[in-house]
C-alpha cells in the first residue's frame, strides 16, 4: 500500500519536474514564465475554485450548526414570561 503511495508520489515528481523542464525549454505553452505549464496552472485554478466552494459549503454548514446550537440553547435557558419560581422547601 505504502510502495503504491511512494509510486504514485515519485510518479507526480517526475511529471511535474517534466513539465517544469518542458515548460522552461518552450515545449509547452508557459503564459507567465514561472516554470510551471499553463495546462498545470489552469488544473490547478480549477481545483482552486472546487476547494473554495467546499470549504465555503462546510464554513456554511458550520455556522448554521452554531447558529442552531445558539438558538437551542437561548430556547433552553430562556425563562417563560409569567411564570416565577417555586419556592424550594
Ligand atoms: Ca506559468
Amino acid at each position: 500500500m505504502i510502495d503504491v503511495l511512494f509510486i504514485i508520489i515519485g510518479l507526480l515528481i517526475v511529471a511535474l519536474a517534466g513539465s517544469v523542464i518542458a515548460a522552461k525549454k518552450g515545449w509547452i505553452s508557459d503564459r507567465d514564465k514561472d516554470g510551471i505549464a499553463d495546462v498545470i496552472e489552469d488544473r490547478v485554478d480549477i481545483v482552486k475554485d472546487k476547494v473554495e466552494d467546499v470549504v465555503e459549503d462546510v464554513v456554511d454548514a458550520v455556522e448554521d450548526k452554531i447558529d442552531a446550537v445558539k438558538e437551542a440553547a437561548k430556547k433552553v435557558t430562556r425563562k417563560k414570561p409569567g411564570r416565577k419560581k417555586t419556592a424550594k422547601k
